[in-house]
């Protein structure tokens, strides 16, 4: 069974197999967890991104999917890039949310990753809510056919480290 841990702080500070990307379509970079991935895990992730839009991915990754490349310099073996949904008002993008934790971890399992670290995903620039995030989140790893040992939510602070927790306690 996946043992699901909490740690507060920066994921691109982690020990894992995998970590996970909260991207864009386009991969090739932005701000948050993403900005800090490709500077702290150097040009050979970008590189790779770059090849797959040459490739099959010309039109970018869509929404709720999720593709592997190198981790570059970060401690790990891959980063998991997988695009969340921007939050809307009027229209529920719940399962494209829970899409992305899924597909990463089938991703995980494809590559043989035992220990995957998540961001809150979508919960940043996409402006979805955090309580509700992290409750798609959970829900989805709980439920997920996997053979990933750890995954490990990485919060950025305290509010969604507190939301997490709210979580794995019901
Ligand atoms: N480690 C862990 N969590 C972090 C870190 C970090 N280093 N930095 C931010 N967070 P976001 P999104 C938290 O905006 O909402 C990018 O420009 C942050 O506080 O990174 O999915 C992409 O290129 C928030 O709770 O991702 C896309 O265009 C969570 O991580 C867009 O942002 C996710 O915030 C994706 O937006």
């Amino acid at each position: 069974m996946t043992r699901i841990t909490l740690v507060r702080g920066d994921i691109t500070r982690q020990s894992v197999d995998a970590v996970v990307n909260a991207a864009n379509s386009s991969l090739l970079g932005g701000g948050g967890v993403d900005g800090a991935i490709h500077r702290r895990g150097g040009p050979a992730i970008l590189a790779e991104c770059r090849k797959l839009r040459a490739g099959h991915l010309g039109k970018g990754l869509p929404t709720g999917q999720a593709v592997a490349t190198t981790a570059g310099e970060l401690d790990a073996r891959w980063v998991i890039h997988t695009v969340g949904p921007v939050h809307a008002a009027t229209e529920d993008r719940s399962a494209l949310l829970a899409s992305c934790y899924r597909e990463s971890l089938r991703r995980a399992d494809e590559l043989g990753a035992r220990t995957v670290a998540f961001p809150a995903i979508s919960t940043g620039v996409y402006g979805w809510p955090m309580d509700d995030g992290a409750r798609i989140a959970v829900t989805t790893v709980r439920e997920a056919d996997t053979a990933v040992e750890e995954v490990r939510f990485v919060l950025f602070d305290e509010r969604a480290y507190d939301a997490f927790a709210a979580q794995l306690v019901l």
